[in-house]
């Protein structure tokens, strides 16, 4: 018999600057009941869903960010709430948080909570978009390199819920190669919080063409790695700036099984049938059958573009 495994994509309206931690477990509490409601087992909430997008902003007082936008304990003493919660429901979930470890480094982490409320696996953000240095002259500005080192715990997968399951954040999903990675240790879920602005930093761009990037990219990722995947927006006007939503469930096939409507506070559900890329992983990407790693060489030996004709 197929295995099904009831997902929640839970987003998140915009959290303003003056939000408090509080009041931020708040939502996610209330979107954690409507995911229950609708019978969802697995609930996958927002990159740095605890905080406003804080990247955006410049500031120089390290200790007052890491006071007000990073966790230094999880749960902590808001976030138990979610924890305890989650568990009253048999509920497992996916959330984003600024970490600050014991020894002082910071980074764009995920976790994956189990339905006993016990932490089975954690992801720090290795593609951070953006910049380190000061732009004062942008709109607005993108400062994950400032903020966050590259993750140190490179891409894996657990099992969990009958499921193997990885977790990617944001920019991460415009990089086929971490996709692949998490498809080689037989991904059969993928889970990523995102915040993603409407408007492009460096160049003018339609939002409607960033939108088609994000759903392109979505589609293609789980079809060409026979994976769920399921990618939730924190979104909508954040003290002025917009952050699209467009959250996610798409099929191994391809297909958008769930979408949100809203730049709100959205919950969409959609039971996966794990088994449904059976038949794709045999033929089309039987990986073991097709692939040609031999021929890959450059894909980890190089990083960035160099012109090299084979007629030089
Ligand atoms: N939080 C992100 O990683 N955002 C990036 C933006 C800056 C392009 C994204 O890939 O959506």
């Amino acid at each position: 018999m197929a295995r099904h495994l009831k997902i929640a994509a839970a987003q998140l309206g915009p959290l303003h600057k003056a939000d408090s931690r509080g009041a931020a477990v708040s939502r996610l509490l209330k979107l954690l009941r409507e995911a229950h409601g609708m019978g969802a087992k697995f609930v996958v909430f927002p990159e740095l869903a605890l905080t406003t997008f804080f990247p955006r902003w410049w500031m120089e007082d390290q200790a007052e960010v890491d006071r007000r936008y990073f966790e230094r304990e999880m749960p902590g003493p808001e976030t138990q709430l979610l924890f305890d919660e989650a568990k009253k429901f048999g509920i497992g979930f996916y959330l984003g948080y600024a970490e600050l470890t014991r020894d002082g480094h910071r980074f764009n982490t995920a976790i994956l909570v189990g339905p006993d409320g016990s932490i089975i696996g954690k992801y720090r953000k290795i593609h951070l978009p953006g910049h380190a240095d000061h732009k004062p002259k942008a709109a607005f500005q993108h400062l994950e390199k400032k903020y966050f080192e590259v993750g140190d715990l490179g891409f894996r997968v657990w099992k969990f819920m009958g499921t193997i399951t990885g977790m990617l954040i944001c920019n991460d999903r415009r990089w086929p190669e971490a996709f692949r990675v998490l498809a080689l240790q037989g991904a059969e879920i993928v889970a990523l919080g995102f915040n993603t602005p409407s408007e492009n930093l460096h160049y003018p761009e339609p939002p409607a063409l960033r939108v088609h990037h994000h759903l392109i990219m979505a589609q293609s990722m789980a079809f060409q790695n026979a994976t769920w995947l399921v990618e939730t927006a924190k979104a909508g006007y954040e003290d002025g700036f917009r952050m699209f939503g467009h959250s996610l469930i798409v099929a191994p096939t391809g297909e958008i099984a769930a979408k949100s409507q809203s730049e709100e506070d959205e919950v969409i559900c959609h039971n996966c049938d794990i088994d449904l890329a059976a038949n794709l992983k045999q033929t089309m990407f039987n990986f073991a059958a097709h692939r040609r790693p031999e021929h890959y060489r450059l894909i980890v030996d190089r990083v960035g573009a160099q012109v090299t004709p084979a007629n030089e």
